[in-house]
Parts: structure tokens; C-alpha cells; sequence
């Protein structure tokens, strides 16, 4: 075989691996757009890959994963660590010496007859100090393709790793689709990720959650540093001072939309701006001056389709309108471009819905065009309002760190913590209702702790554990300041009360403005919460006026009271290893709201 390195360990892995998959062919990635363009066309020739439209949609395709097989699978996917209790009571647990011989006997000689595609890859840009290397291997273009969307792939990755053993070893291989074969297993202690019986995705675009945020979860904890769950987006003044927010929410809140969110009007004119710096990933660590720096270790999107349009997600929508790869839309036939639910108002009524039958545009819900989980690939590169330090090694200096979830009722429009360790407290029992978007019941709570409840690569406890000993290691003055934001809270109407989107601004601009001391708040039994006031408004008349935001920042303590119980349960289910501090700022609140 023709090798693009020296690395002995890339070697030997890719030596045993052959052995085991049985390729016809070998194919090193090398990051030449020749190469993937050509890639491209012969997935277009099976099938796999399909072109769209060359003016509408410049260098676009669209893909169809297995009907069986269109979302992450948390039930299917594993932390395979040597004990149960390593991985800890919310992830999923196998022995790795068994799920090793199991994951080989599925995957053994599955890429007869095919081609074994190498990618080496980097999260983060290659080079940096905050950047980290992987190798997938996989027998499927699609994930070519996609990998070298969302991240930086090729033989520069390979001279930047040299001959270091500090990467991650991935193996996808897409068998026979079969549902009850799936398997996504990380092995923290061995930098591997296996992933068999898939092509959608998030379980087979092996850098994203896998490593990104499950097998980098891990070595943040062992190397001092975070990998969050987080956007990263810069706000930007009249001044021309930015600042930085990360922010975890969870599924279904709308994240995409507020790291690449358009000012309202108003601010707009004065000259603010807001900067994307990431949508779904942060990789953090501490800088020379103190102060916490995060960089996005993607260099694409993977968005959710539907419901991103021209009014909820311009910038978003801007983004695919060249080189992106579709999964699951609409295909509309008249022009041969893409659609999906909540693109415009008008379907496509001669088209083919995401499992390729004939769809005439009759919006009815038990049969949509796209499927509710459909995707876009979009280099980053395409979005408007792309930070301009995206591609800094060093990162960008955080400010603020933000959770938010959906909450009815409960939790004001935004809370500031007492300090870190209250922060850590209120990311740690982070909650949101479920919505129609998921199977089961409807407003139902969900604890997710960080938004890293499927992708926290250890036990959880002690993740807050890091989260704390984090802290420890800042001057208070430095370290960013820890925030809660609820946009979905609802009037006794049902309705709800804040506009949300781009009018969130008026929010972070608070939050900034407490990050530098320049405004007051009030002390409440949960927090630090702003003077009605100094919420901007202007511009919100008819929608929103100073009683109804007083509405929005009540804190109901029979409510609290209620959700003290909740997280009490909740830790309770974590076990043994939850921090003492923590329970310390339980009792806390239970005091305060008692
Ligand atoms: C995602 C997710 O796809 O968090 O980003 O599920
Ligand atoms: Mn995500």
C-alpha cells in the first residue's frame, strides 16, 4: 500500500485494520479539491450522491440515508470504558474487550468489494494549540464528503501530526445498515472510536460528537482543559469591541439560530454586529493572560433543515447555498433544488420527499418532504457573519458562559450565577421540556446537564468535579462570568412571551454589560437578576413592555421549590460522585426559596 506518512502508529492501526476490513482498494484523503470533486462524481454515478441545480446551487448535492437510519441513536451508542462506573450512570456501558471482539466479528471483511477511504483530519485549525488530530477510515463517500465539510482534512494534517501518537483512531463501516447491528462505541482510555451499521450523520461523521465531545470530554478532564456542548458568538459594539459568549442548549432551542443571529433594527443602525465563531462546539482552555480562550474545532455546519429560513436563520440559510450537502430534504424536480418544511410557503408540487418517492407538496404531517431531522453541510466559510477569528489558533477570549433550555414557567428570561461554582451548579441541573420534535410526551422535563447529557464521555459527576477544579484554577476577575437565558417561557395563555431570535441581543447585551461591570442587578433567592430597566426595549412596542418583562423575570418560589425537588432527584440519580459544592448550592436555593 502507498502510505502518505511515516507515523508508525498511524501504520500499524491502518496495517491491523486492513487486515481485519478486507478492502479491494486504498484511498489516502489528501484535502485536493480534485480528489473530492472526482469522489463526488462517482458517488453521483452509484447513487449515493446526487447534483443539484449548478446555478441555483453551485457545487450542491443531496444524499438519502436509509430510511431506518436518519438521527443519532443515544440507545446504541456506548462509552466503553475498563469499569461501568468510569463511564457513570447516563451513558451507556460495554467492556471494551468484548465490544472490541464483537464490533470486529460485524465489521470483519465488510469492505470486500469496496474502497477503504482514509481521512486525517484536524478538529480546530491545523496546527493550533487548541486543535487535536483523528483518522477515520470508512467505505463510504458520503462521509468523505462530509468530513471534509466539517473539518480540515489531508496530508497537512498528517505533516502537522508528525509522528506523535496523540491521535484519534475511527473506524466507520456501513455493513448492511442493519438497525440491530448499530453500534457507536468510544473508548476514551484508547483515543478509538467504532462505528458499524450506519451512514447518517452524526454516527458516522466520527469528528463531531464522537470525538469532539465524547472522546475529547475525556482527555479535557486528564489535560485541563473543556470540551463543551457550545456556540461561540462575538458581539460586537458601536466601539468596535467584541466580546465573547459561549452558550449550551440543548436539542430544539434554537442554537444554530442565535450563533449566527441578525441584530434587531435598531441596534443594527447604532453599528452592532454579531459574530459567528461556531454553532454547535467548543474546545476551551486557559490562555498566558488567564483568561479562558475557545476555539470551534469544526469548520462547517450540520444543521437541522427545516424551519430555517429567511426570517428565522438568514445567515444559516445563506451558508448552504454553495458546496453543502443535503441529507433527507425535499427534492423539487421542476428546478432540481432542495426544500423542506418551513423553507417558504411554497412546496414543491412536483418533487420526490427525502425517501425519493414521488410528493406533490400536500403538507400534511404524516407524510412530510424533508424529514424533521434533515440536514445541510455547509462549509463555514459560506456564512455572512463568520467571525473573523475563526481561523485564530489561539481562540477567542470568553466573556460569558450561557445555558439555556425551554421552560414554561419556571426559570426568568436570564439569571446571573452568585459565582463559578453557583454557575457550574446551574449548568449542571440545565433542563429543558421536551417539545413535539421528539417522540414522547409533550413538556415533560428533561434534565441535561451542560446540554453534554449524551456526549459527556466519563461519569458525570465527575465532569462537574472538572467543571469545578476549571474554576479553581481562575482568578475570579478572569473567568468568564455563568448565565441562565430562557427564551420559551409562556404567558398563562399559553403564549409565549419573549419574540426571541434576534431580539436576544437585548439579552446578551445585559449579560455583557454585567460581564463588565457596568450595570446593577438584584440579588434573588436564584441569582443575580437585571433591573427591569436596563433590558433594552426600544423597538418592542406592542410586543413587549416593562410589565410583561417584569412578568418574565418572576421567580415563583412554590415553582422553585418544586424544581429543588427535581434536582435533588436528579443528583440523586447521578450517584455518589456529585460534588459536595454542589449540594451546598442546593441547599442553597432550597433555603432562598423555602
Ligand atoms: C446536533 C445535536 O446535531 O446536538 O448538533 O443533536
Ligand atoms: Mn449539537
Amino acid at each position: 500500500m502507498e502510505r502518505l506518512t511515516t507515523n508508525p502508529t498511524v501504520n500499524a492501526w491502518l496495517d491491523e485494520r486492513i487486515a481485519l476490513l478486507n478492502p479491494d482498494k486504498i484511498v489516502w484523503i489528501t484535502g485536493d479539491k480534485a480528489q473530492l470533486d472526482a469522489l463526488k462524481a462517482e458517488a453521483c454515478e452509484t447513487g449515493e450522491l446526487y447534483k443539484l441545480n449548478e446555478e441555483l446551487l453551485p457545487e450542491c448535492y443531496l444524499h438519502r440515508t436509509a430510511v431506518n437510519d436518519v438521527a443519532r441513536v443515544e440507545a446504541r451508542t456506548f462509552i466503553c470504558t475498563p469499569t461501568k462506573e468510569e463511564a457513570g450512570p447516563l451513558n451507556n456501558w460495554m467492556d471494551p474487550a468484548e465490544t472490541y471482539k464483537m464490533l470486529d466479528d460485524i465489521a470483519r471483511d465488510s469492505y470486500k468489494g469496496r474502497t477503504m477511504y482514509i481521512i486525517p483530519y484536524s478538529m480546530g485549525p491545523i496546527g493550533s494549540p487548541l486543535a487535536k488530530i483523528g483518522i477515520e477510515i470508512t467505505d463510504s463517500i458520503y462521509v468523505v464528503s462530509n468530513m471534509a465539510i466539517m473539518t480540515r482534512v489531508g496530508t497537512k494534517v498528517l505533516e502537522a501530526l508528525g509522528d506523535s501518537d496523540d491521535w484519534v483512531r475511527g473506524t466507520h463501516c456501513k455493513c448492511d445498515i442493519d438497525e440491530e447491528k448499530r453500534y457507536i462505541c468510544q473508548f476514551p482510555q484508547d483515543n478509538a472510536i467504532y462505528s458499524v451499521n450506519s451512514g447518517y450523520g452524526g454516527n458516522v461523521l466520527l469528528g463531531k460528537k464522537c470525538f469532539a465531545l465524547r472522546i475529547a470530554s475525556y482527555q479535557a478532564k486528564n489535560e485541563g482543559w473543556q470540551a463543551e456542548h457550545m456556540l461561540i458568538l462575538g458581539l460586537e459594539n458601536p466601539k468596535g469591541e467584541t466580546k465573547y459568549i459561549c452558550a449550551a442548549f440543548p436539542s430544539a432551542c434554537g442554537k444554530t439560530n442565535l450563533a449566527m443571529m441578525i441584530p434587531p433594527e435598531g441596534y443594527k443602525s447604532k453599528g452592532y454586529k454579531v459574530w459567528c465563531v461556531g454553532d454547535d462546539i467548543s474546545w476551551i482552555r486557559k490562555g498566558a493572560d488567564g483568561r479562558l480562550y475557545a476555539i470551534n474545532p469544526e469548520n462547517g455546519f450540520f444543521g437541522v433543515a427545516p424551519g430555517t429560513n429567511e426570517k428565522s436563520n438568514p445567515n444559516a440559510l445563506a451558508s448552504t447555498k454553495k458546496g453543502t450537502i443535503f441529507t433527507n430534504v425535499c427534492h423539487n424536480l421542476d428546478n432540481n433544488t432542495v426544500w423542506w418544511e418551513g423553507l417558504d410557503k411554497n412546496p414543491p408540487t412536483n418533487a420526490l420527499d427525502w425517501t425519493g418517492k414521488p410528493w406533490n407538496g400536500e403538507v400534511d404531517t404524516d407524510r412530510p418532504g424533508a424529514n424533521p431531522n434533515s440536514r445541510f453541510t455547509a462549509p463555514a466559510k459560506n456564512c455572512p457573519c463568520l467571525s473573523p477569528e475563526f481561523e485564530n489558533p489561539n481562540g477567542v477570549p470568553i466573556s460569558a458562559f450561557v445555558f439555556g433550555g425551554r421552560r414554561a414557567k419556571l426559570a426568568p428570561l436570564v439569571y446571573q450565577s452568585r459565582d463559578w461554582n453557583h454557575g457550574v451548579f446551574i449548568g449542571s441541573v440545565l433542563s429543558s421540556e421536551t417539545t413535539a420534535a421528539a417522540t414522547g410526551a409533550v413538556g415533560v422535563v428533561r434534565r441535561d446537564p451542560m446540554a453534554m447529557r449524551p456526549f459527556i464521555g466519563y461519569d458525570c459527576g465527575t465532569y462537574f468535579q472538572h467543571w469545578l477544579d476549571i474554576g479553581k484554577t481562575l482568578d475570579p476577575e478572569k473567568a468568564p462570568k455563568i448565565f441562565n437565558v430562557n427564551w420559551f417561557r409562556k404567558d398563562d395563555e399559553g403564549h409565549f412571551m419573549w419574540p426571541g431570535f434576534g431580539d436576544n441581543l437585548r439579552v446578551l447585551e445585559w449579560i455583557i454589560k454585567r460581564c463588565d461591570g457596568e450595570v446593577d442587578a438584584d440579588e434573588t433567592p436564584i441569582g443575580f437578576m437585571p433591573k427591569p430597566e436596563d433590558i433594552n426595549l426600544e423597538g418592542l412596542e406592542g410586543e413587549v413592555d416593562i410589565n410583561r418583562l417584569k412578568e418574565m423575570l418572576n421567580v415563583d418560589k412554590a415553582l422553585w421549590q418544586e424544581e429543588a425537588k427535581g434536582i435533588e432527584e436528579f443528583y440523586a440519580s447521578l450517584g455518589n460522585t456529585v460534588p459536595k459544592e454542589l449540594y451546598d448550592c442546593l441547599e442553597t436555593l432550597k433555603k432562598n426559596v423555602g
